[in-house]
């Protein structure tokens, strides 16, 4: 397979934690693309010109993360990181709001780096709103999160979350995302030492 890649996006790192927790990892191609210069072949996969897509042992191209997750959960033999039955609305919750905050993160550092306009603060301060209601929600539920804490009790809610809280430390450094959330502090500093995200922090 073949996974259109960037060291520094949280949904391709989404994707790799996905694979390596599966034992998955040897089988995908990183091919390296800058998505904002929406090279050909990228275009190819995803005419959205956007990291991940991946390309299948058999040639199809799957687009967005989410999407890209549930079909490495359909390969291999290790448990699902979406597991079915009831549990599986908490994960995809959970998953959901992960991804919501990397959006909105996201959103805000492409704003961040557009020439000056009247209205880039006010756009910039909404979306950061965004993230710290979904943090303030979640530092409600940490105690919940404790599961994720050996790689067989992981599910895609967990790791998502993992990932977008490693991407605010990366690119929100200065704004102190763990001042009076002591739980998800807590929770982050045990998951942020697993091997998986060692591996693959944003350089
Ligand atoms: N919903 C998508 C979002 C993917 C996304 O926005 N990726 C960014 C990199 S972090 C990208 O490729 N941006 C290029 C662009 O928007 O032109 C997913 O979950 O995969």
């Amino acid at each position: 397979m073949q996974l259109f890649y960037s060291a520094t996006s949280p949904y391709v790192r989404k994707v790799v934690v996905a694979a390596m927790l599966r034992g998955l990892d040897d089988r995908l191609e990183r091919v390296t693309v800058n998505a904002h210069a929406s090279p050909p072949a990228l275009l190819a996969a995803n005419p959205l010109s956007k990291v991940p897509a991946l390309i299948t042992d058999d040639g199809r191209s799957l687009v967005d993360s989410p999407v890209i997750c549930a079909f490495l959960d359909s390969l291999g033999e290790a448990p699902p990181l979406t597991p079915a039955g009831p549990d599986r609305w908490r994960v995809e919750r959970l998953h959901a709001l992960a991804d919501g905050i990397t959006d909105a993160a996201v959103l805000g550092r492409m704003e961040a780096m557009r020439p000056e306009e009247a209205a880039r603060g006010e756009h910039r301060a909404r979306l950061w709103s965004a993230v710290v209601r979904t943090l303030d929600l979640l530092e409600g539920e940490a105690a919940m999160l404790d599961e994720a804490t050996t790689p067989a009790q992981w599910t895609i809610g967990t790791v998502a979350l993992a990932c977008a809280l490693g991407y605010l430390d990366f690119r929100y450094g200065d704004r102190d995302w763990r001042a009076g959330r002591p739980g998800l502090a807590a929770w982050d500093e045990a998951v942020r030492r697993h091997p998986v995200f060692v591996a693959t922090e944003p350089a």
